[in-house]
């Protein structure tokens, strides 16, 4: 960054000094490092906010096309870092704290994660926000202020427990709250036909609601060495004075702030589960509040600079991040019909113009549907408003299809049955003008197996957006030391530039460039070993190969194949006693939802061949596992930086994209993975020598299902997994327990094996040797590793971020100028 820093050391410290007085209340003296880290957060919001005003008045002056990113989730994790690093203020910051005798690390592990998603969707939404805000898009995110995010994970006896996240408890000292933006929110009561003044048409109204309202509170989004400050608006929910006014009427006080408190339930809790729809009313109130909320905020900021909403979609875009916020077509076209008198049809163009829905997964558990008679008693106008919807739509399908009744029946809004059901997906495409995958083959199966039917008829609406990361958080942040040798080779371009990673790739055939790799690599290595030492008491050595798989837990990634192997490679150390094989760090971070007992069952395995193995001493430090409890964002930049190799090892055609394969492969891990979601497209940039691929293909799985998969039949064609099976059913893992792994073992084979562990095995056994094996070659590893490295620009969230604003939301970067008038006075001296 060639701009110089907008403040010096020595300044910085006396606002740090300034707002611990000022802010906390707290003399220096007896200030806790807590109020020193909000001190210094304080002095960065001080400049933060002159830029968010700069940025905001330029959008209105300008009357900008904006773009909207509703999602229920948005895991941001720590802020401090990489606000300082945006504002070009990473070394006055250590410097200051230097100043004021404070370590900047153990500062900054105090800031709690904002850990409000569940993984990939809601990382995927923040690392998209800092694209946008880099590259100088009016773009905005809108969410729910969680009161408690993803829930606290610990290990007791092995099995996961729960505890929830407090991470508002001290407060957060980026966020601003804006009760002056406070929207209404009604839910429940009926619709009744009353007759229009003067004779007019009858006009539906919406009455007996209940009414309870969304306080925003914001959340600055800084680019990266630009102006461009944009923000996360994130609504907190309250009960008003219209909720429950009969209740207070009757005099019945305390049982109406009993049901105050239900109002205030709603930005309560995120839900945990991930690629599972729970199908609870609270679920439900949590999509429309959000929804509510967001568009009618939005909607008053359109109507600054317009006095009709008639052509609405020309300055405003609305993604919808998967079916979760799918809400908004009915709500838009609610408050464009019901609110601004709009006949439907006009309605309807703007709506579908403004729209955007992105899918993220093609599990049918994961597909949202709602119950019809739960829709109408919690939203009885949107359920009238999604039937017109439909039968508009029908009939439209029935003029392109006559006499198909058939793909009615298939296309429609509404599922018929015992309890008909919205199908949030399909309101999703027919309201939206772009419906998108987030990796090629993810794109693929969109079209041809999740629906066919609304690809044929709107083949235009379908499009690809291969999900990218973030390079500013996810390598100059979480790894400084490789950071600063990629700058050292190539300059710094690559920060906002990701494409000029790419040369880099000279580098890989300099031995002293692969030697300072894989310098910056082991320190990584015992740094993370530090923490495993920590928070595991495992000892680990930093020379073994770190073998990683970091994600959710769920069947369908397949952990369980991961630990297949590990049984594997500890069968053979005690079987074969001259064995030998490079040493290897088996490392894990996943948690479970909550009531997803097979997942629950995986991580205990998983932590009884930790115990087993870390503590066989025939083992030594040939194997070690580790299960590092409570992985996040924060934990995640500890994790990846250090990594060797990477494990993608989903059921070909069941992992959407992936983005910690992204992740890793920035920072030189190697990928062990199968030809699924983003990894065929990483594969292909890193090139086939540069990578591990193993399994069967998407095509080669489903005909494996049509042909009746057969588990048993892959267990006795290979003894060894026949006796690494055996173990689970042996009680090997769990001789204190016998049955504990019973409902594993009968998954992998009564049950039918839905995930193909055993016909992946042999191969992926078989690729894991010759991983282990390059890896005893480390100059040939290191130059793969620096390709890598230099190979996947391609999977920033830049690229991504360009492509959506080009091709989706017809969105251009609006450069912010800071002249001197927008910082006051005071603060512009000595800057
Ligand atoms: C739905 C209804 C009720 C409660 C919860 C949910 C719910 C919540 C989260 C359903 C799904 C999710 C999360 C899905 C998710 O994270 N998908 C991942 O998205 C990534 C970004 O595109 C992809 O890289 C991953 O492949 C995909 O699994």
């Amino acid at each position: 960054m060639t701009t110089r820093p907008p403040m010096t050391a020595e300044q910085l410290a006396e606002s740090i000094r300034h707002h611990v007085r000022y802010s906390r209340c707290k003399d220096w003296a007896v200030a806790t490092d807590y109020d020193k880290l909000v001190g210094l957060s304080k002095a960065l919001n001080d400049l933060v906010v002159d830029r968010m005003i700069a940025t905001q008045n330029e959008y209105l002056a300008r009357d900008v096309k904006r773009m909207y990113y509703l999602s229920l989730e948005f895991l941001i994790g720590r802020l401090l870092t990489s606000n300082a690093l945006a504002l070009n203020l990473g070394p006055a910051v250590v410097e200051a704290l230097q100043l004021l005798d404070l370590a900047p690390a153990r500062l900054a592990a105090l800031e709690p994660d904002a850990g409000l998603g569940n993984g990939g969707l809601g990382r995927l939404a923040a690392c998209f926000l800092d694209s946008l805000a880099t590259q100088e898009y009016p773009g905005y995110g809108y969410g729910i202020r969680y009161e408690h995010g993803m829930f606290r994970q610990e290990f007791a006896n092995g099995w996961q427990q729960e505890s929830p996240d407090d991470w508002l408890k001290y407060g957060c000292p980026w966020e601003m709250v804006r009760p002056e933006y406070a929207v209404p929110v009604l839910a429940y009561g009926r619709i009744e036909n009353v007759a229009g003044a003067h004779g007019g048409p009858a006009r539906p109204v919406w009455l007996d609601w209940q009414m309870f309202e969304g306080i925003p509170y914001d959340l600055p989004v800084l680019g990266y060495g630009v102006n461009t400050v944009n923000f996360l608006r994130l609504w907190s929910s309250r009960a008003t004075q219209g909720f429950r006014l009969d209740v207070f009427n009757q005099g019945d006080y305390v049982r109406a702030v009993e049901e105050k408190n239900w109002a205030e339930n709603i930005s309560k809790v995120l839900y945990p589960s991930d690629n599972t729809s729970a199908g609870r009313e609270l679920r439900l109130l949590q999509e429309y509040f959000l929804v509510a909320c967001s568009l009618r905020d939005l909607l008053r900021r359109h109507l600054k600079n317009h006095r009709t909403t008639e052509r609405f979609a020309e300055r405003n875009a609305i993604q919808m991040n998967d079916t979760h916020p799918v809400l908004a077509v009915a709500e838009l076209m609610r408050l464009f019909v019901d609110e601004h008198d709009m006949p439907w049809e006009p309605a309807w163009e703007q709506t579908v113009r403004t729209l955007g829905y992105t899918n993220h997964t093609l599990l049918p558990e994961a597909l949202e549907k709602w119950p019809v008679p739960l829709m109408e008693r919690v939203l009885p106008r949107h359920l009238q408003i999604i039937y017109e919807i439909n039968r508009r739509f029908l009939t439209q399908v029935a003029e392109v299809y006559p006499g198909d009744t058939d793909r009615l029946r298939r296309m429609s809004v509404i599922e018929e049955g015992d309890v008909k059901q919205v199908r949030m997906a399909h309101l999703g495409i027919v309201g939206s003008h772009s419906v998108n995958g987030v990796a090629r083959l993810h794109t693929e199966l969109v079209k041809t197996r999740l629906v066919p039917d609304f690809a044929s008829l709107w083949p235009e609406r379908f499009n690809n957006k291969t999900n990218g990361v973030t390079q500013r958080r996810w390598l100059l942040q979480c790894n400084p030391g490789l950071a600063a040798l990629v700058t050292g080779a190539i300059g710094d371009r690559w920060l906002r530039e990701p494409e000029h990673l790419q040369e880099l790739e000279p580098q890989a055939d300099d031995p002293a460039f692969c030697e300072a790799f894989l310098a910056v690599k082991r320190s990584q290595k015992q740094a993370l070993a530090q923490v495993i030492r920590e928070r595991t008491g495992v000892q680990v050595d930093p020379a073994a190969l770190f073998d990683v798989q970091i994600k959710r837990l769920h069947e369908y990634k397949r952990q369980l194949l991961n630990a297949l192997h590990i049984m594997t490679l500890y069968r053979r150390i005690k079987e074969q006693p001259g064995f030998s094989s490079t040493p290897r760090v088996c490392l894990f971070g996943a948690k479970a939802a909550p009531g997803y007992h097979m997942a629950k069952r995986i991580i205990k395995l998983i932590n009884e061949l930790a115990a087993t193995i870390n503590n066989d001493p025939q083992v030594g430090d040939r194997l070690k596992v580790v299960f590092l409890p409570d992985y996040c964002v924060s934990l995640a930049e500890q994790i990846v930086p250090a990594a060797d190799l990477s494990e993608q090892i989903s059921a070909a055609g069941t992992e959407a994209s992936g983005t910690g394969n992204m992740k890793l492969a920035l920072n030189g891990a190697l990928t062990i993975g199968t030809w699924d979601g983003a990894t065929i497209e990483i594969a292909e940039a890193v090139g086939a020598d540069n990578i591990f691929i193993f399994g069967h293909k998407a095509e080669e799985l489903e005909a494996l299902r049509a042909g009746g998969y057969d588990p048993w039949a892959w267990l006795a064609r290979d003894p060894e997994l026949w006796a690494v099976v055996g173990m689970l059913q042996a009680n090997t893992f769990c001789r204190s327990s016998p049955g504990l792994f019973e409902d594993v073992y009968r998954a992998l084979t009564e049950w039918g094996d839905r995930y193909f562990h055993l016909a992946d095995y042999r191969d992926y056994v078989e690729t894991q040797a010759r991983a282990a094996d390059l890896f005893g070659r480390p100059g040939e590893w290191a130059r793969k590793a620096v390709l890598n490295v230099a190979r996947t620009g391609h999977f920033s969230s830049d690229r991504t971020i360009r492509e959506y604003a080009g091709e989706i939301w017809g969105l251009q970067p609006v450069p912010i100028r800071m002249a001197p008038a927008d910082v006051p006075k005071r603060r512009r001296k000595g800057s």
